[in-house]
């Protein structure tokens, strides 16, 4: 039985580096389907039976650019056994906006952390148990360039692969948003698979147009939507986004401690 772990991350969050050292030579590329964006795939060294699908470095499952539109729906329809998400240690706050939607997704997600190297030298502490705890994930410190953690990151999304369990998003978001959302799951019952139903209904409230097509049925949830804005005074695509970002904001102030060049001194 083989099993397929897509690379997720940032730009820049160390994504190719990482690839190279999970899979050496044993490499093909290709582009995706329709489009001019390079697809990489590759077996993971010492299991011919784990592929490594490495999707386009992006900043959100949004519907802005075509590396986004190529990697999501990569994730709905072709649905990995587990997703390794790669994030950039030294900029953290802002990879973790599309780790929020990742977990969103019903597959699982194992995070690695990567740059160790770099937050160590500074000092910065990153609290990588509550991480896991807040983010109900297994988090995975690497240092891609000298290859520390990536074996142990690349063991963990095999184990989680093995699960078939999603990662079941530990985040809720305000009472009121959530209660909209389960409106809009309700009315999705037998258009989309149940666990990823989450992930749907939270872009239908953004009016994501593009997510359509992914759908067999689209629910009318223009009311949802109207109820929501008004209630909140605000549009359903900020009304999320800042959620994400108070959320995030809350982990950030738990798990990271940066370090302190000014030192109290006692006289
Ligand atoms: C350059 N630690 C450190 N210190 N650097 C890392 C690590 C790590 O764990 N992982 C990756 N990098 P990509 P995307 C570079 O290319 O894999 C570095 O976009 C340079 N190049 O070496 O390309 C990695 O695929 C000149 O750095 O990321 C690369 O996700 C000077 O992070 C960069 C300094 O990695 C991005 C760095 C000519």
């Amino acid at each position: 039985m083989s099993i397929t772990i897509a690379l997720a991350g940032n730009p820049n969050s160390g994504k190719t580096t990482l690839f190279n050292a999970l899979t050496g030579s044993n490499q093909f590329v290709g582009n995706w389907p329709g489009v001019t964006v390079e697809k990489k795939e590759g077996k993971l060294k010492g299991h011919k039976d784990v592929m490594i699908m490495d999707l386009p470095g992006i900043y959100s499952l949004s519907p802005y650019t075509l590396e986004e539109v190529v990697a999501r729906n990569y994730l709905i329809s072709e649905r990995p056994d587990a997703i390794l998400n790669i994030v950039d240690g030294t900029n953290i706050e802002r990879n973790l906006y599309l780790s929020t939607q990742l977990m969103e997704l019903g597959i699982p997600v194992v995070m690695a952390v990567n740059m160790m190297d770099v937050v160590e030298k500074s000092g910065d502490k990153i609290h990588i148990g509550k991480l896991s705890q807040k983010l109900g994930c297994e988090v995975v410190e690497i240092s891609a360039l000298k290859g520390n953690g990536v074996q142990k990151a690349a063991e963990k999304a095999i184990a989680a692969a093995g699960k078939k369990e999603g990662t079941p998003p530990v985040h809720k978001f305000a009472p009121e948003v959530e209660q909209i959302l389960e409106a809009v799951e309700d009315k999705m019952d037998g258009t989309v698979p149940q666990e990823q139903k989450r992930f749907f209904a939270v872009k239908l409230l953004e009016k994501d147009d593009k997510i359509q097509s992914q759908m067999k049925h689209v629910p009318d949830v223009s009311e949802e939507i109207r109820q929501i804005e008004e209630e909140m005074d605000d549009d359903t695509e900020s009304i999320i986004t800042n959620e994400r970002y108070a959320y995030i904001g809350a982990i950030i102030g738990e798990c990271y401690k940066k370090h302190s060049k000014d030192k109290l001194t006692v006289s």
